[in-house]
């Protein structure tokens, strides 16, 4: 339910339109669009400077339920075994919730969001070294797919 909660505050933030402060609605200085098909990010290749701050806004313009990971190639390997994890666990839940309707422990990770069909969501970042890190999607199979963007972090 917190997921939820938070999916919401986002959605309330993206309704006060762009007039507002950045700073008032803890966006990054910079934002960055983000389409989300099935299964890819348009653009996938983005070029950031150390210690800027970026306001990454994916729209799910596909059919399924998508996620953003931002982290390396370590960060997003762990967030693909959490999900694989997740998925052969037994269903903790309410009887008759699907596992799909639930949300997977990424939800209350900072660095990864879940936009469902039709839906945006933000991620706000800043970047502390220079190097090369990733947007990934871990929903089963889709990171294989080619749903995954890189983020070049210059000096
Ligand atoms: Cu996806």
């Amino acid at each position: 339910m917190a997921a939820l909660a938070v999916l919401a505050i986002v959605a309330g933030m993206a309704g006060c339109g762009d007039a507002e402060p950045a700073a008032e609605l803890g966006r990054g200085t910079r934002l960055l669009l983000i389409t989300m098909t099935d299964s890819a990010f348009s653009p996938d290749k983005f070029e950031v400077r150390v210690g800027e701050s970026v306001t990454f806004r994916f729209v799910n313009t596909g059919l399924v339920r998508h996620e953003a990971v931002i982290g390396d190639l370590t960060y997003q390997d762990a967030h693909a075994q959490m999900m694989e994890d997740f998925s052969t666990a037994p269903v903790a839940g309410p009887p008759g919730q699907s596992r799909r309707a639930m949300r997977h422990p990424g939800m209350n990770d900072p660095n990864a969001v879940v936009v469902e069909p039709g839906q945006s969501a933000e991620l706000t970042f800043s970047f502390a070294r220079a190097g090369q890190i990733f947007i990934g999607c871990h929903e089963t199979g889709h990171w294989d797919a080619g749903m995954q963007a890189s983020i070049t972090i210059n000096p």
